[in-house]
């Protein structure tokens, strides 16, 4: 029987079972071949576009909308990548020891490269479903999984949409539109396929916005809904700019709104306050939620990077359509430092198997919404006057925060988006040092774990 992606992943999130785990994993990627040559046929097509707007090709391109030189932009993507690597290592070792615990030296070593499949994601962007597998050995563990809470508390597919509604509300944004009830699709069709990828749209630059996703009641799904509200929100907000600025201050804007409410979204003061949770736990569970948060936040920051590290390579013809699959395993390693459950076969375009891909989408705008999420998000909290660590803190309720951000939502893309950045937040620089801050205990507390391990990976 065939499984859709969302069966698929839904069963990798809670398998335990690692020839399972490989067998969804390696299952999912016998999709993606039968694009290879479409795909490099889009390249050259692409890339003739690209040059014919002046670009050297399209890689330059995309490089080019971050009011800076292209090449000055790579160069500012290492460098946050330098700012925030040792986090990732840390988080590394830590989890590679666990699942070696766990699964013991023949599945996952204790040290080189992760095994992809064992961490509970399709493409191993984000590893909070493993949570259960890593949690804190000693010292108190996660007194709840967001999951079971939704469920048990008899959430449905609207009520996750209408929940994340209520955060922006809360931040005296005005409500969504009839329309978007109306017209937004927010489960599967039964009737027919569509492309399940959530996504967010405008369909006429002012009120008729909408999403489109096929929710699940889940965590992962819990965090998608605020996701994708932001872009609606922000669409909203820019709506009354001249045409060629309803746009985001740059795509990593665009990615990082909704994430930066599901910051504040995502803690249990909050799930406290609209009756997902019983109570707040106190600081004994302070490590065990930010290493959830890392699971998903810090693990996410290589794969951000790398799938436009090798598209890049694609678009400028440095790597050829029979090195595809090569390329994209290397970054795996470098960037991830993680392998394939085993051998790949000869016609494996695995990069096919990853929505954006296909789908030509940028991904830089992802990497650096993990960063400016952070920065938002402490900007935010400070405005607040919020003292306390910055993973407690939640703007729910906030109109005065709301009001600030709302203004850097209008502005669009009306001016280079360092001024975006610096109305929100009054800094004009991309910074890895707010997600420095968030993680900043959990960091202490993973590098006392990993005393005496080998840390790292070679590749
Ligand atoms: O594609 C998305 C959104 C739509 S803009 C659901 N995200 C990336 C992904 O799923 O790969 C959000 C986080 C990363
Ligand atoms: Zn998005």
């Amino acid at each position: 029987r065939q499984i859709t992606l969302e069966e698929a992943s839904a069963l990798l999130a809670t398998t335990r079972d690692p020839a399972e785990a490989r067998a969804l994993y390696e299952g999912w990627r016998t999709i993606s071949p039968v694009m290879a040559p479409d795909y490099a046929r889009m390249v050259a097509i692409a890339n003739e576009g690209a040059a014919e707007l002046g670009f050297a090709d399209t890689g330059a391109m995309w490089r080019a909308g971050y009011d800076m030189e292209p090449d000055a932009f790579a160069a500012e993507t290492d460098r946050l990548w330098e700012q925030v690597k040792p986090f990732y290592e840390n988080l590394h070792c830590y989890v590679r020891s666990r699942l070696n615990e766990r699964y013991g030296d023949a599945v996952q070593p204790d040290s080189g490269p992760i095994r992809a499949d064992l961490l509970g994601n399709m493409w191993s962007q984000q590893w909070g479903n493993i949570y259960d597998v890593v949690a804190p050995a000693t010292g108190g563990a996660s007194s709840y999984d967001l999951t079971e809470r939704l469920v048990a508390s008899g959430y449905d597919a609207r009520k996750m949409v209408e929940t994340g509604e209520g955060f922006y509300v809360s931040m005296g944004l005005a409500e969504l539109p009839d329309t978007f009830w109306e017209r937004s699709q927010i489960t599967r069709p039964r009737d027919r396929e569509v492309v399940c990828h959530a996504s967010a749209w405008d369909l006429d630059n002012l009120e008729d916005i909408r999403i489109k996703m096929c929710t699940e009641v889940n965590a992962e799904d819990f965090y998608t809904v605020h996701h994708e509200l932001g872009h609606n929100y922000y669409q909203r907000a820019y709506k009354d700019q001249p045409f060629l600025f309803k746009n985001g201050a740059n795509d990593g804007f665009h990615e990082a709104i909704g994430d930066f409410v599901g910051l504040s979204a995502l803690t249990p003061t909050y799930l406290n306050q609209i009756g997902l949770l019983q109570s707040v736990p106190g600081e004994e569970e302070d490590i065990p939620f930010l290493l959830k948060m890392a699971l998903d936040k810090i693990a996410f920051l290589p794969f951000g990077l790398m799938v436009d590290r090798w598209r890049w390579g694609v678009f400028s013809g440095e790597t050829s359509p029979a090195e595809y699959n090569e390329a994209w395993s290397a970054n795996m390693l470098r960037y991830q430092g993680l392998v394939p459950p085993g051998p790949r076969p000869a016609n494996a375009f695995d990069a096919g198997a990853k929505y954006h891909i296909p789908g030509n989408t940028p991904y830089t705008r992802y990497f650096l919404a993990h960063i400016y999420q952070f920065q938002f998000h402490k900007a935010a909290c400070e405005q607040a006057g919020w003292t306390g660590p910055l993973h407690r803190c939640s703007v729910y309720g906030n109109e005065e925060v709301g009001a600030r951000f709302n203004a850097m939502m209008e502005m669009g893309q009306s001016r280079p988006w360092p001024e975006a950045m610096e109305a929100f937040t009054g800094q004009r620089e991309n910074d890895a040092s707010a997600v420095a801050a968030y993680f900043a205990p959990l960091n202490t507390w993973l590098t006392a774990q990993n005393r005496g391990k080998n840390c790292g990976w070679e590749g």
